[in-house]
């Protein structure tokens, strides 16, 4: 009974790390993208998009030499959108695909390791 424990208990332990998604947040204003971390490890991940500006803002996520564009709704001031997606190592670029903000400053670069 307390071996079997013992096993279930060292599984749990094992397999933690890998199911546990990361966690990026974005915050956004006037004209900047603020990322609460520069790095974050592949595989699951979910983006918290935190408008803290006066205008409404979105979120778009995209792999440099990928094609696939993720993203995050337009978000009231004070709102707060998230995502959940599988990020493959490289570099991802951040923008906010609203009006001319990406141009303004609302852009980021965030890095996968390998
Ligand atoms: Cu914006």
């Amino acid at each position: 009974m307390i071996r079997a424990a013992l096993v279930f208990l060292t599984a749990v332990a094992v397999l933690q790390p890998h199911s546990a998604p990361g966690r990026l947040g974005v915050s956004a204003s006037e004209f900047h993208l603020t990322l609460s971390r520069g790095s974050v490890k592949a595989g699951r991940v979910i983006v918290q998009l935190q408008n803290e500006g006066e205008d409404v803002h979105d979120l778009r996520l995209r792999r440099i030499g990928g094609t696939r564009t993720y993203s995050l709704p337009v978000t009231s001031p004070g709102g707060r959108t998230t995502l959940s997606l599988r990020l493959l190592p490289g570099r991802y670029r951040l923008w906010c695909s609203l009006a001319n903000h990406a141009q303004l400053g609302m852009r980021a670069v965030l890095r996968v390791p390998r």
